[in-house]
């Protein structure tokens, strides 16, 4: 059974949001049209709490710099989607009633979470594997925001877990800072990811 994870579609990714993603908007119908055509759906949110070690205000540097945390090399990023604020809520054209589980990430202060099955220390799980193998799932298609960070860890960790994994590419969006598009698809490719429009 192939189960769809649409990642991170929340009002900060989009346009006008706080660390908006060119046409983030543009995927909702897509997305919306996918949802009937899978028997098991998860939506992602990306959910810091406002003194996130992922935030540049927080560590008083420029926004999408990088430091070097204790799990590696972390940008840093404007701050967004703080824990219930308006940004942090799904687009509001999104059919979000219609997924069975929500699997909220990046809860813990000190470590970012891009992937909906790890942290970025890429051993704290969030849960999301047992969730997806105790209701059947066999395979899994992605789909959201952001495809060269959430998108892309999210689909690494998927097939890292043994799931035929499968991202439709024409259904996200990306950041593509300093050629992390490229590296993304490429490291996609590389691992085995069944990349679609
Ligand atoms: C994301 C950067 C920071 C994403 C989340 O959803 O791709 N990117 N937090
Ligand atoms: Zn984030």
């Amino acid at each position: 059974m192939d189960a769809l994870i649409v990642i991170d579609v929340q009002n900060d990714f989009c346009p006008g949001g706080a660390l908006a993603v060119a046409e983030g908007d543009a995927i909702l119908p897509r997305i919306n049209a996918l949802m009937p055509s899978f028997d098991i759906r998860v939506l992602t949110q990306d959910w810091h709490p406002a003194d996130h070690s992922s935030f540049a205000a927080n560590h008083g540097a420029d926004p999408f710099s990088q430091v070097q945390m204790p799990y590696g090399p972390q940008v840093l990023w404007p701050v967004h989607c703080v824990q219930g604020t308006p940004g942090a809520a799904f687009h509001p054209g999104l059919a979000a009633d219609a997924a069975e589980l929500i699997q909220r990430k990046g809860t813990h202060a000190a470590v970012d979470s891009y992937s909906a099955f790890f942290e970025n220390d890429h051993t704290t799980p969030t849960g999301l594997e047992g969730w997806l193998r105790a209701r059947g799932a066999t395979s899994v298609t992605l789909c959201g925001l952001a495809l060269d960070y959430c998108v892309a860890f999210s689909a690494l960790d998927a097939v890292r877990l043994g799931f035929p994994t499968r991202v439709l590419t024409g259904a996200c969006r990306a950041i593509d800072m300093g050629g992390s598009l490229a590296d993304a698809l490429a490291r996609m490719r590389a691992a085995g990811v069944t990349l679609e429009d």
